[in-house]
């Protein structure tokens, strides 16, 4: 037990005249008293929630756990791929109720002002909207979240929309695993239409396609040279074609590229079965062609659904879900492994400098990356 003590400067003849005493000892018990408290504290504060707390969330439609599960999903942590799979497998039959819709074009065409204009609508229609982002360039750069957030302004205060910027790539999974993960929780969480932006470059649009029932492709006027160079492959995956700001002095151009695309739409393959792809104007400045637009998706819905080509689509790409994160982890596996980043600088200045072919470079490659899998 702690020692009493009287302070130093009392007198230590006339003790009974000081009364105070300083409990040896307690003063360290009080404290660490403390920090313990404030450690159990932190631990409550960061205390990551239990994948039951998570489903229970999302399915009653809580935002912070949506916003949760999303995180969880997006990890690039081992221990959290496995949560977020079971996560996964419990809200899975809650999933597939929404109408999923890919946008796409060029940096610029409007994309992200047209999902406020679009999304907007649809909240007023009491629909409730999940916006999804792929940005292939954001693992590089950053991202252009920040542009996208205040281009969504007045959707991301709607009390019926949730947007969750994109993703960045890694460890288990590229952007469009996490993409379609984050997808079906929406989907969980009683959102009914999905939308999803991405840049129209590379591949992306092709990824996204797989993942969405409806697709567009949105494009400016005055493109005559650049639907002559236009990849003929983007064009054959839209299910519309939007000219988009056809407002101002744009008006009367836009109706004319509407024009063009709609006869060029009329020789391609359609991009679903029984749906032939039109063009159409559209300003979500001025909120024209909105609805429209709204009409068509519901139309193609309908007509889908009724000739089964709509259930047969998701089928289909559930079926290729597998095989995209069997590629996604063989292609993760391999630039990480521990050889083959040891040998690839080296075998690639070989190549380059014509003293190996790249068959030989990559049969070294696989034997290195084999190993130890045999
Ligand atoms: N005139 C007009 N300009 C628009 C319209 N929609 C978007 N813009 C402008 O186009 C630019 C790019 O828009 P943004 O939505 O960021 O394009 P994104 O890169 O495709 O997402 C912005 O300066 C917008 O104000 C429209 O309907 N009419
Ligand atoms: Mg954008």
């Amino acid at each position: 037990m702690a020692e009493d003590r009287k302070p130093e400067w009392s007198d230590p003849n006339e003790p009974e005249k000081f009364s105070t005493v300083i409990k040896k000892g307690e003063e360290q018990e009080a404290q660490s008293a403390i920090i313990e408290k404030d450690v159990v504290y932190r631990k409550r504060q960061s205390k990551e929630p239990s994948v039951e707390e998570l489903v229970a969330g999302v399915l009653s439609g809580n935002r912070g756990q949506l916003a949760r599960a999303i995180t969880l999903v997006e990890s690039n942590a081992e221990q959290h791929f496995h949560k977020a799979q079971e996560l996964l497998q419990k809200l899975l039959s809650n999933s597939g109720k929404s109408i999923r819709i890919g946008i796409t074009g060029v940096p610029g065409a409007g994309k992200s002002t047209f999902i406020e204009a679009f999304g907007m609508f649809l909240c007023d229609l009491g629909l409730r909207v999940a916006v999804l982002a792929i940005d292939p360039s954001s693992s590089l750069s950053g991202g252009s979240i920040l542009g996208d957030k205040t281009r969504m302004e007045k959707l991301s205060r709607n009390p019926r929309a949730f947007i969750r910027p994109s993703p960045t790539a890694g460890k288990l999974g590229g952007v469009h695993r996490k993409t379609r993960e984050a997808m079906l929780i929406c989907e969980a969480a009683g959102f009914d239409v999905i939308l999803i932006e991405t840049v129209g470059v590379g591949q992306s649009e092709v990824i996204i396609r797989d993942m969405v029932d409806f697709f567009m492709l949105l494009v400016l006027t005055g493109a005559g040279d650049e639907l002559q160079g236009m990849k003929k492959g983007i064009m054959e995956l839209a299910d519309t074609v939007l000219v988009h700001k056809a407002d101002g002095a744009n008006k009367v151009k836009a109706e004319q590229t509407r024009k063009e695309y709609s006869r060029i739409l009329h020789f391609l393959q359609p991009a679903t079965k029984g749906w032939s792809s039109k063009a159409y104007t559209c300003s979500s400045l001025m909120g024209e062609g909105i609805k429209e637009i709204w009409d068509v998706i519901k139309d193609f819905e309908e007509k889908g659904k009724s000739s089964g080509v709509f259930a047969e689509r998701r089928k289909g790409q559930q079926r290729d879900w597998i095989y995209s994160l069997i590629t996604d982890q063989l292609h993760y596996s391999f630039f990480h492994h521990p050889d083959v980043k040891l040998k690839l600088p080296q075998l690639e200045n070989e190549v380059m400098a014509g003293e190996k072919t790249a068959a030989t470079a990559v049969e070294i490659l696989f034997n290195a990356f084999l190993t130890d899998k045999k």
